[in-house]
């Protein structure tokens, strides 16, 4: 069975009644959210708060009543992806554009399940590019600040234009190759004037479910 799928629907086994649960963004948490939406048909009483355009629409599909962030202090819950983790649980998000609003709920969670397939979980955080979400305006001149962190900014792009958040922003992808202190750089990137926020998520991980090509699931915490 796929990897993605296994975690998905794993970490829906740690969902109690009366929960409200950040809902992450992604293909591996997609699977959390459609088995979530089978357990509301069968009588879970949940509150689910989306992190992005995407999985709120998902989920008002499925039928999974939704709270907005800003009506809420504390999620119970939250179950995202991540585009890498390593062994210190620190993680890059932001592949799926939906980092700001993740982060967001992520640091009011009690606690986060991430779920992931096997090759998400690296040694060393970096291969993927470090997604950054900048604003629009002098777009130009961050990207030569961030790039005085030792890295390569792109400018992510969707048909020919520039890739638009959820948040009216945009994003660089940060070729670093290889981030040796996450806690620090996560620090000088939101220092820059014009970064809104970083694809570096310390501190904000207690589980990591990781979804085996031999369709085993191991779960680390
Ligand atoms: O954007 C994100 O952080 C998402 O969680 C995403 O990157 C996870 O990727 P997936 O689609 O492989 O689960």
């Amino acid at each position: 069975m796929d990897g993605k799928k296994l975690a998905g629907e794993k970490a829906v086994e740690s969902v109690k009644d009366g929960m409200i649960l950040g809902l992450g963004t992604g293909s591996t948490v997609y699977w959390s959210i459609l088995k979530l939406g089978e357990l509301v048909k069968k009588g879970l009483d949940i509150k689910g708060v989306p992190t992005s355009k995407s999985t709120e629409k998902l989920a008002k599909e499925l039928g999974i009543p939704l709270v907005s962030f800003s009506s809420i202090n504390q999620i119970d819950l939250t179950i995202d992806g991540a585009d890498e983790v390593n062994p210190n649980f620190e993680l890059i998000k932001g592949g799926g554009g939906a980092l700001l609003r993740e982060k967001m709920v992520a640091s009011i969670s009690k606690s986060s399940i991430i779920v992931i397939d096997e090759t998400k979980y690296v040694p060393n955080l970096g291969e993927f590019p470090l997604p950054v979400e900048i604003v629009q305006f002098g777009w130009e001149v961050t990207s030569k600040q961030i790039s005085t962190l030792g890295c390569k900014p792109e400018l992510r792009t969707k048909n020919n234009s520039p890739f638009v958040t959820d948040n009216g922003n945009y994003i660089f992808d940060c070729y670093f190759e290889k981030i040796d202190d996450a806690v620090k750089l996560n620090t000088r990137l939101n220092m820059i004037p014009g970064v809104v926020e970083n694809g570096l998520f310390v501190h904000l991980a207690d589980t990591i479910v990781v979804g085996k090509r031999d369709s085993s699931v191991d779960i680390l915490y």
